[in-house]
């Protein structure tokens, strides 16, 4: 298959689109190439001697991988010195990674989750890496950025993406125009565009949902779920499948090839919380999604409307096929 290389694309992108900033360009290429070592790295496993948790918890109080540590380095690392990025912030930090002071700083800030879906790393299955880009307030120029700078909704971000590590190495990306998908070709060591601009397919009957916290959902997510599961005996009088990877990045690939929704409500555990994170996991899909003509929301409002409120905020996510959204919405908001 002949296509172009994400190098070509970006550059295309900013002469002649016009869409895209020279600095921006040369960060996501930055983020592109570390999650070409964290795919390397990921294909390595048991080999690699990367299996396995550290003992160590993250500021949310889950177990760290040691993929989890290691992937956070590498993108650290590779988008520290470049000089496009103010601050970066990640699931496995508590607070933001300053640029150090030695190198220069640029206008961007940087968010990510490095290995999502971290559950399926030692048992062989699909994680991947979630990014989002967003331009630093002016205000903080001149001065050290600060957590608040980065609470900007979701709607602010210039860029965001995800790499698939699966059977294929994947990168995803929108920067606002469109949704395109790169596979790497290992021998040369390139991105090349395999699908772009995306279209998610819509009336897919097919949902992901983790059912075994069934006891712990609203009424109006009980209800919605239920009436799939009923099927063709059921009001809505069709069959729909299910499909749960625990692993958002590789769901909602799915979702935006093959249509369907996802979701993982805010539920009855922590009343008012939920499982996913609003900065660098529903903001960056919520965007992919919707430039691919999907939708978002946590429940009832639109995630990339949500204003928030901390890093690791979090954050019900119902998102996917524009109906199946907007059926789950209406039946919140009857309650
Ligand atoms: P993980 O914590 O394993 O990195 O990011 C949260 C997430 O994965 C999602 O990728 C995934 O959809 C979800 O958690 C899985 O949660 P359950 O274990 O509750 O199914």
């Amino acid at each position: 298959m002949k296509s172009i290389t994400l190098t070509r694309f970006l550059i295309e992108q900013e002469r002649e689109a016009d869409a895209l900033p020279t600095e921006l360009r040369m960060l996501i290429e930055t983020v592109a190439r570390a999650c070409k070592a964290i795919g390397n790295a990921v294909s390595k496993g048991a080999l690699g001697e990367v299996l396995g948790s550290l003992g160590s918890e993250n500021v949310q109080g889950e177990v760290q991988k040691k993929l989890d540590v290691i992937a956070n380095e590498l993108l650290l690392e590779a988008n520290e010195w470049g000089g496009h990025l103010a601050a970066m912030a990640s699931e496995e930090m508590e607070t933001l990674h300053r640029i150090p002071h030695r190198y220069p700083k640029g206008e961007y800030l940087l968010l990510f989750d490095p290995i999502d879906g971290s559950s399926n790393i030692d048992v062989g299955l699909t994680v991947g890496t979630i990014f989002s880009v967003l331009v630093a307030p002016a205000e903080c120029s001149g001065r050290d950025v600060t957590e608040e700078d980065f609470l900007q909704p979701g709607s602010r971000q210039v860029a965001a993406g995800y790499a698939l590590y699966g059977p294929q190495a994947l990168l995803v990306l929108t920067i606002g125009a469109g949704v395109y998908e790169f596979t790497l070709d290992r021998e040369i060591g390139s991105w090349r565009m395999t699908d772009g601009p995306m279209t998610m397919p819509q009336g897919a009957r097919e949902f992901a949902i983790n059912m075994s916290n069934r006891r712990q959902w609203s009424p109006a997510v009980t209800r919605y779920i239920d009436e799939r599961v009923a099927g063709s005996e059921g009001p809505l009088g069709k069959d729909y499948n299910m499909r749960w990877t625990a692993s958002m990045v590789a769901d909602i690939h799915r979702i935006l090839k093959r249509g369907g929704i996802f979701l993982y409500p805010a539920d009855a555990r922590e009343p008012g919380k939920a499982r996913l994170r609003l900065m660098y996991e529903a903001n960056p899909m919520a965007f992919l999604v919707t430039q691919a003509g999907g939708a978002a929301t946590d429940g009832t409002t639109a995630i990339l409307d949500i204003a928030p409120s901390g890093l690791h905020q979090r954050v019900g996510v119902v998102i996917g096929d524009k109906a199946e959204v907007a059926a789950a919405s209406a039946m919140a908001e009857v309650g």
